[in-house]
């Protein structure tokens, strides 16, 4: 039998949600130490590189985060933020229902406007260790996640790293999927 090629894939994602909600975090918290960081000021974004291997189909995923760093930027750059971008992370914080609410009015209509092809994005509820303080039930999410056709739903702590590989690899599960990938 033949060897076969290792494919490779370069895939653009941005996290998305209201600040505070733990973006940051959840990147850190994904590549822990193998990082390259690069903040560009000027877009007050920080774009975040991590090399994976997909053993199922032999391919290699260069994965580039972008992570909003001041908010007030954003409206400048959106359209930047969103170019060549091929999924995202849309992240609420389960103890304040205001992130949960402005997944569908603000996260979502801004990346259906810029990306236009068919995106991917999961939905993530972060904070999960402060369980004496979540105000969003895990029904109600299930239901937007239903209702906003997000490829999976996620509960995650960047705190204690509960389920975060999960939600990228969601992701990137998904976005292969799309191109055609038996992932
Ligand atoms: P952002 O990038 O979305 O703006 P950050 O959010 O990642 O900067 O996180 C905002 C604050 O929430 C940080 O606290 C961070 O430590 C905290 N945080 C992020 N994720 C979690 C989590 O899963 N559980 C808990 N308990 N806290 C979390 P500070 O105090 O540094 O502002
Ligand atoms: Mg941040």
């Amino acid at each position: 039998m033949m060897t076969e090629e290792i494919r490779e894939y370069v895939f653009k994602i941005v996290i998305l949600g209201d600040s505070g909600v733990g973006k940051t975090s959840l990147i850190n918290q994904f590549i822990e130490e193998t990082f390259k960081e690069d903040y560009k000021p000027t877009l007050g974004a920080n774009i975040i590189r991590k090399d994976l291997m997909i053993e199922k189909i032999n391919a290699k995923i260069r994965l580039i985060m972008w992570d909003l760093a001041g908010q007030e930027k954003y409206n400048v750059i959106r359209s930047m933020y969103f170019q060549g971008c091929v999924g995202a992370l849309f992240v609420y914080d389960v103890t304040r229902h205001s992130t949960f609410d402005n997944i569908n009015l603000k996260w979502l209509k801004d990346f259906n406007k810029y990306v236009k092809k068919e995106g991917s994005y999961v939905l993530i509820g972060n904070k999960i260790d402060l369980k004496d303080q979540c105000v969003v039930s895990t029904d109600e999410c299930k239901k937007l996640a239903n209702e906003i056709k997000a490829s999976d739903f996620v509960e995650t702590s960047a705190k204690t790293g509960e389920n975060v590989e999960k939600s990228f690899f969601n992701l990137v599960n998904q976005i292969l999927r799309n191109y055609g990938e038996d992932v």
